[in-house]
């Protein structure tokens, strides 16, 4: 079964595999979202699992999220379905101190299958490189991604610092990434928090206003 193959893959921290995989279950014509899902995105919640429990260390998640991502890149073109009219721009990074970026740049690919205008600012983006770009670049939405709960602060230093720089009230904030809340967006003052890459996509429209 092509998708234990790549859900084995990744956790194995085998690109090659991973990406045969990925190949031959499109071609089996198994869903792109089914594959993303029940494939990559459940490998890597177990590597986390193997990580917490002390069985898997940072190497091993290092070559894994390898090995996602040269999944992911096939998927691509399959995801971020072109042609949709330009919807609108977004800026988006991973927070300061912060180097996870798998989810980041998924929310990224579905936005620019949307037909969003992505501006990716990369990981470890301080709240001054949010400002200057969200200035640089007149963005409806700007968006952080944070994976470590250590890192969660500096939405809160980005929101504070879009404010002191009085761009605040030209931009809505989406924020998300695993340990991020609702109720955290609403602490510290986000417009809108989203659990996954589909509904980032749902939520950027909703706060831009458009259909
Ligand atoms: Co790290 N790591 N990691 N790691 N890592 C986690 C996050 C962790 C939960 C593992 C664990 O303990 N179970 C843990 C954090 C604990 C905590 O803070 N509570 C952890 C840790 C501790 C660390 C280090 C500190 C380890 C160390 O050095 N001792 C270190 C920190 C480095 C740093 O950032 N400064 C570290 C390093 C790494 C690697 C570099 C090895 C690698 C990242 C490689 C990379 O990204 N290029 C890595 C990985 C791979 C993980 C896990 C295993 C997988 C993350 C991932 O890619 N998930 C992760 C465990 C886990 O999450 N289960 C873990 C798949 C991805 C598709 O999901 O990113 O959640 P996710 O994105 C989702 C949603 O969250 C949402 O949509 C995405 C798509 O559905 N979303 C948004 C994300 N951003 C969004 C933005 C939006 C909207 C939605 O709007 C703008």
């Amino acid at each position: 079964m092509s998708l234990e193959a790549i859900y084995n893959a990744v956790l194995d921290g085998n690109a090659p595999a991973a990406k045969a995989g990925v190949e031959k279950a499109l071609a089996e014509g198994v869903a792109p979202d089914v594959i993303l899902k029940d494939g990559l995105i459940a490998a890597m919640g177990e590597v986390g699992r193997l990580f917490e429990e002390n069985e898997y260390f940072v190497p091993e998640m290092l070559v894994s999220a390898r090995a996602m991502q040269g999944g992911l890149a096939i998927l691509k073109p399959y995801l971020a379905d072109s042609g949709a009219k330009p919807t609108g721009k977004v800026i988006i990074g991973t927070v300061k101190g912060d180097l996870h970026d798998i989810g980041k740049n998924l929310v990224a690919m579905m936005l620019e299958g949307a037909g969003w205008e992505v501006v990716d600012l990369g990981t470890d983006v301080t709240p001054d490189k949010f400002v200057k770009a969200a200035l640089e670049h007149k963005p409806q939405v700007v968006g952080m991604s944070a994976l470590l709960t250590t890192t969660m602060p500096s939405m809160s230093g980005t929101v504070k610092a879009l404010e002191e720089a009085g761009v605040r009230g030209q931009v809505k904030v989406m924020i998300g990434g695993a340990p991020v809340t609702d109720a955290f967006a609403k602490q510290i003052g986000a417009d809108g928090y989203a659990a996954d890459a589909s509904s980032a996509v749902r939520m950027a429209k909703s706060l831009a206003g458009v259909e």
